[in-house]
């Protein structure tokens, strides 16, 4: 059978984290006194810690030294690892099991792909680390999404040319990351959002096997 480098981004993908991250910005905002919306966090997703604090400031025009702004992302994270330290397999998004067992028993190489420093963590705690033939992540990477960089080394890592790589992304920046890194995008959300994806569903459930043996017989 043909081989496809099958890369997933973690939040919003794999597990709902980015209702956690949604919680523990909302909090910090509300301590700077500014309010975003779900629209403004849309474009938080898949966006690295430090440029999402970043957009929040500007968001609230608000200028901050450095000092804060390192003791503000160490704040954040905390609230946040708050969250993922009750997670366990339960908070799989559904299929998601069933399509990394399809790609397994196929053969099929791996990755994850995450802007995410807290990656490794989840996948302990929901337990599929070995699920992975690699694994990139926010440590991994100097630029962040929607930079193609995770992607591409990800590509690397399972020694597969990113032409022939498939991307599962939730997020605006990393479908444009996908398309960047000449990889087939699939978009997990809403077609309103994901609309530049090659192809979006709303999640795992309306992926069907036929579907992903169509993707690794191309
Ligand atoms: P951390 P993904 C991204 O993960 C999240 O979507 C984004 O909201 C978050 O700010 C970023 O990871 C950094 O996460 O603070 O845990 O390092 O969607 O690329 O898996
Ligand atoms: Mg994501």
């Amino acid at each position: 059978m043909n081989k496809k480098g099958f890369i997933f981004d973690l939040d919003g993908v794999i597990v709902d984290t980015a209702k956690y991250h949604f919680l523990a910005w909302q909090q910090l905002a509300k301590s700077l006194d500014i309010e975003f919306t779900e629209e403004e966090n849309e474009q938080l997703k898949g966006v690295s810690r430090v440029r999402s604090l970043e957009k929040i400031l500007a968001w609230g025009n608000k200028t901050i030294s450095q000092e804060l702004f390192d003791d503000l992302m160490a704040k954040k994270n905390e609230e946040y690892l708050g969250y993922i330290a009750e997670m366990d397999d339960r908070e799989m998004l559904p299929d998601v099991p069933r399509v990394l067992n399809f790609l397994k028993a196929h053969k099929q190489p791996i990755s994850l792909g995450s802007a995410s420093k807290n990656a490794r963590t989840i996948l302990e705690r929901i337990n599929i680390m070995s699920d992975f033939d690699a694994i990139v992540d926010g440590n991994d990477v100097t630029k962040a999404k929607p930079d193609p960089e995770v992607f591409l080394i990800a590509a690397k890592e399972l020694h597969m040319s990113p032409e022939d790589c498939i991307v599962f992304e939730d997020s605006v920046a990393g479908v444009t990351a996908a398309n960047t890194a000449n990889m087939i995008s699939i978009g997990i959300g809403s077609k309103d959002v994901l609309g530049h994806a090659h192809y979006v569903f709303n999640d795992f459930t309306e992926i069907s096997d036929d579907f992903i043996k169509s993707l690794i017989e191309k």
